[in-house]
C-alpha cells in the first residue's frame, strides 16, 4: 500500500471535541514527527489540549486506546513498528491493527490508525512529518478521525 492517491487532508473545525492522542515510545524521532502533526492537526480542529498519554510499544496501544476511548470523542493512536529478523513484527503489527479496530467498533468511537509497520527506519522517517519527509502520517491520522466525528455528529444514532 502506498500513499497514492490519498485525499487532502481536511480538519473540520470541531472546537469542543474531547480528543485523545496515545503515542508507543519506541523510535524517538519518528514517533517526535507523528506526534507533532497529531497535535498540529488538533490545533488546526482548534483543539487546543488533547490529552496525550504514551505507551511503551506499539503492542500496548489498543489497551489505552480503550480506555481513552470511553472518555473521548476520537483517539489518535501512533505507532513505529520496523521490521527486524525474527516473525515479532507481524505480530506485534497484527496485535495492534486489530487491536485497535476491536477498539473503534466496540466504543463507536472514532479512531485515528497512526500506526507506521515499515521495513526499516528509512520508510519511517518518510512518513513522519519531518523536514525532508515526503508524508505527514500524524497529521493524516489526526485528519482522519476528526473528519469521522464530524461525519459520525451528522449520521442518526439508530
Ligand atoms: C519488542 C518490540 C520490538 C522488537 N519492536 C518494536 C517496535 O519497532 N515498535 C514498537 O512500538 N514496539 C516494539 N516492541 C515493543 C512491543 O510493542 C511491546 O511494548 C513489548 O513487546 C512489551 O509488551
Amino acid at each position: 500500500m502506498s500513499g497514492h492517491g490519498s485525499p487532502t487532508p481536511r480538519i473540520p473545525h470541531l472546537p469542543t471535541a474531547r480528543v485523545a492522542i496515545v503515542a508507543a515510545s519506541w523510535h524517538q524521532q519518528v514517533m517526535d514527527g507523528l506526534l507533532d502533526g497529531a497535535l498540529r492537526g488538533c490545533a488546526e480542529a482548534g483543539i487546543d489540549e488533547p490529552t496525550v498519554v504514551r505507551a511503551p510499544g506499539s503492542f500496548e496501544l489498543p489497551v489505552i486506546a480503550d480506555r481513552l476511548a470511553r472518555t473521548h470523542d476520537a483517539v489518535i493512536a501512533l505507532g513505529v513498528v520496523i521490521r527486524g529478523g525474527t516473525p515479532h513484527f507481524e505480530y506485534v503489527c497484527e496485535a495492534a491493527t486489530e487491536g485497535l479496530g476491536r477498539v473503534a467498533l466496540d466504543h463507536g468511537v472514532p479512531l485515528g490508525f497512526g500506526l507506521l509497520t515499515c521495513d526499516d527506519e528509512q520508510q519511517a522517517l518518510d512518513r513522519a512529518g519531518l523536514p525532508g519527509s515526503v508524508e505527514d502520517k500524524g497529521h493524516e491520522a489526526a485528519a482522519a478521525a476528526l473528519t469521522t466525528v464530524e461525519v459520525l455528529n451528522g449520521l442518526p444514532v439508530s
